[in-house]
């Protein structure tokens, strides 16, 4: 075998790309925060990539296509937001004025800073915040946290997504794999709960309409009516928040009327009993009244989910993201377990695959010091009150947390203390960046090494560099490690070369030698359950006794009234709007918002903006007592009455007075997981003039 014939695909052939005045047409793959982990053929004329397309001959999932946002790489990655070089504030915080510096400028005084933090105030002093910038394994959670821990930096609590979904499927199952989207072909019932593939996962799409094709039934059940949800044979709208009390419906009803299969539960499950008797006071007519939606079309969904097989649920963040969020998540996926729906392909449930890839970061970042854990969902009430130390150094990467987080204004306060020093490592000039005191110009996965696992597609691939770096940009990988050495945490030959650290992350799960073989030969490879695993055949609870843990003792004392308790709507007489922020398909969270410059709308049912003599195009002011938005309605049929919208990953550019609709989000936890709550957003509207 030649030397790291796998990395055949990652880089070795960039070299073509660099003559001049010829296309070169060169595979990458996209490790974005999306679950599909899309094989990608970048074209690439004179160093610049010029076109991205979906890759027709490498993992089938993809099969040619891929989203209109990564078909406009070219534009993020030469485009005018683009940080060339690091730069160091000269104006005030928040204005966006800055000098170039030097990389070695900028590593030893970024070095000399956390030094000094940790000096002076203590590690703890030191928050490092990323999330779902660079989703892959290389980039984040090795050197990276290589160097916080050898700091003894405070810990990050990475719950602003898939907290409360993570404990839960983690408490019950294991993080069992769910079922492939492929698999979703040969399903007979469809029920896509909280999610929207048609905008968030793509290449779930064909696998429906081919299932559909075949006679299956849909199911949607979102607040809004999404063009799916249209075309479904039945939708539910139920007020944001209360999906934990229609499971439980579904649940009481399956046992009442005898269809529990009760042999799985005493073969397979633990609490059942329990469940059982939490779910007693939820009959369909008061969970339908609870939740908003007809009673007949709860009683219609009990009867199909009873009756069809095989039956598959895809259960998507849209439902983690309010009070109830793990409530409603456990309540959704003891529904297979109750009706005895695994066993079949095209049975079962699907949520996050990413449990599917065990890689053991800590092969290059080490152990984990005990320091304080801080709840990114927090990060304003952070940055102004926390004590002991206070954090005197912010370092944002892989984040553009002033538009993701709740609690903006607060998060805005915080940014704006002169005594903070914030560090943002960034692709492009976000809005965190502006308040940045020193920024850093980073890679994007076209300029450097990156695996990418999908956490829906059962797809791992890796993938080098297919142009020369833009500007002075640098990967995480690279730039941590400069950091750890110039700040004395670590010496060169504890840090691995790139490529021995894929290797090493490739061995961590156990099966390094087969992962590589299967890059070498067909430029993908799957995780040991194979491509499309068989719940309960192939794969089973990671859990003690391999059983469904209905109810989790651990969850069940960290829910603030124990789990599956339906906790009320925080709407009030002033704030009565239940305002929700879900993906669109113009940004990846807040990815590619400046390629948008035209100003975000709020969408508004008839009967609502009527109520307050609102029309189409006005100007309103969305507010609540943590914050407001001014911007423009829109009149909308697509959401139920009582609820309305602002998109998902808004930049300051976006509205009118800067503020997004995390302007808006409390800074309130889910029942568990400590997840974000952005759906619990409650708002009234005013017109203006
Ligand atoms: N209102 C509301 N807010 C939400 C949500 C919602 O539903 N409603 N959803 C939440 C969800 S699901 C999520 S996952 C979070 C995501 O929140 P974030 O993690 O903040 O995600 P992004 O907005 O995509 O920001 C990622 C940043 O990382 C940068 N980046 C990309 N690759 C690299 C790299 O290799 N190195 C470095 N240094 N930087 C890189 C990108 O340019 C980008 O600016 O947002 C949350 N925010
Ligand atoms: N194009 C695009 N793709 C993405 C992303 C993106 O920002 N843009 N983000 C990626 C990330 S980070 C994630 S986490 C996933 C998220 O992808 P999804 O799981 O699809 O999550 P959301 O878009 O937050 O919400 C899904 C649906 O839930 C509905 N919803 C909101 N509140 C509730 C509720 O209380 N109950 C129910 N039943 N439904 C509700 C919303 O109206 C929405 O249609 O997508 C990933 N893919
Ligand atoms: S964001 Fe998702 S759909 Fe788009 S290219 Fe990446 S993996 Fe594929
Ligand atoms: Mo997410």
């Amino acid at each position: 075998m030649r030397p790291h014939a796998w990395l055949v695909h990652t880089g070795a052939v960039a070299g073509e790309a660099r003559l001049p005045g010829v296309a070169t047409t060169l595979p990458s793959a996209c490790p974005l925060d999306c679950p599909d982990a899309c094989s990608l053929e970048v074209t690439v004329e004179d160093g610049r990539v010029t076109r991205v397309e979906g890759a027709r001959d490498r993992n089938p999932l993809t099969s040619g296509f891929i989203c209109a946002k990564v078909r406009r790489l070219p534009e993020h990655v030469h485009g005018e937001e683009r940080v060339l070089h690091p730069m160091l504030r000269t104006g005030e915080k928040g204005a966006g004025r800055f000098e170039r510096i030097t990389w070695p400028e900028a590593i030893a005084l970024l070095a000399s800073r956390l030094v000094e933090a940790r000096d002076r105030f203590g590690g703890e002093s030191i928050l490092p915040y990323s999330y779902g910038g660079s989703n892959g394994p290389l980039s984040q959670g090795t050197t990276d946290a290589l160097l916080f821990r050898r700091l003894g930096a405070s810990r990050l609590a990475r719950t602003v997504c898939a907290a409360p979904t993570g404990a839960v499927a983690t408490a019950m199952y294991g993080k069992m794999e769910g079922v492939a989207p492929a698999d979703y072909a040969e399903a007979r019932l469809i029920v896509v709960w909280g999610a929207n593939p048609q905008v968030s996962g793509i290449h779930l799409m064909p696998p429906i309409r081919a299932a559909r094709a075949r006679g299956a039934k849909l199911v949607v059940i979102d607040p809004r009516a999404t063009p799916l949800a249209r075309q479904a044979d039945l939708h539910l709208a139920p007020r944001p928040g209360a999906d934990v009390v229609l499971a439980l419906a579904l649940i009481r009803e399956l046992f009442e009327t005898g269809r529990a299969d009760l042999a799985f539960l005493a073969a397979h499950a633990e609490g059942w009993q329990e469940l059982r008797r939490r779910a007693e006071p939820w009959t369909v007519a008061r969970a339908a009244a609870t939740a908003g939606v007809a009673e007949g079309d709860l009683r219609a969904l009990a009867a199909l989910y009873a009756d069809t097989n095989p039956a598959v649920v895809r259960c998507g963040w849209g439902v983690e993201r309010n009070r109830n969020g793990g409530s409603a998540v456990a309540a959704i996926l003891a529904l297979p377990a109750v009706a005895g729906k695994f066993g079949v392909r095209g049975g079962g449930y699907t949520l996050s695959n990413s449990g599917a890839w065990r890689f053991d970061a800590g092969v290059i970042a080490g152990p984990e010091p005990a320091t304080r854990v801080v709840n990114m969902n927090r990060l304003g009430e952070a940055l102004t009150s926390l004590a002991d130390p206070p954090v005197r150094l912010l370092f944002v990467y892989d984040s553009n947390a002033l538009a993701t987080s709740p609690h903006q204004s607060l998060i805005r306060r915080g940014l704006a203390r002169t005594d903070l020093f914030t560090v943002v490592f960034d692709a492009v000039a976000t809005d965190t960046a502006r308040f940045a005191d020193l920024v850093l110009p980073a890679t994007t996965f076209l300029e450097h090494r990156e695996l990418s696992r999908g956490y829906g597609a059962f797809v791992l691939q890796a993938a080098g560099p297919v142009i020369p770096r833009v500007g002075e940009a640098r990967p995480n990988y690279e730039v941590f490690a400069d950091l750890a050495l110039a700040a004395g945490v670590a010496t060169r030959d504890e840090i691995p070369s790139e490529e021995d650290a894929i290797r090493l992350l490739l061995d961590s799960t156990g099966r390094g030698d087969e992962l590589r073989d299967e890059l070498a030969g067909r430029g993908w490879a799957t995780p040991e359950a194979g491509e499309r695993p068989i719940q309960f055949v192939d794969v089973h609870p990671r859990t003690a006794g391999r059983r469904v843990h209905l109810l989790p003792e651990a969850l069940d004392r960290e829910a603030p009234e124990g789990l599956y308790r339906f906790r009320d709507d925080p709407a009030t007489a002033e704030y009565p709007l239940a305002l929700i922020s879900p993906a669109t398909g113009r940004t990846i969270s807040s990815t590619f918002g400046q390629l948008h410059p035209e100003p975000a709308r709020l969408a508004i049912h008839a009967s609502d903006a009527a109520a307050r003599g609102i029309a189409d195009g006005d100007r309103v002011r969305v507010h609540n007592e943590w914050g407001e938005v001014v911007c423009r309605a829109q009149v909308s049929d697509g959401l139920r009455p009582g609820v309305v919208e602002l998109p998902k990953g808004l930049w300051s550019h976006h509205t009118e007075n800067g503020a997004t609709a995390n302007a808006l989000a409390p800074d309130t936890l889910t029942d568990v997981g400590g997840g974000a709550c952005f759906n619990d957003a409650r708002v009234d509207v005013e017109r203006l003039g």
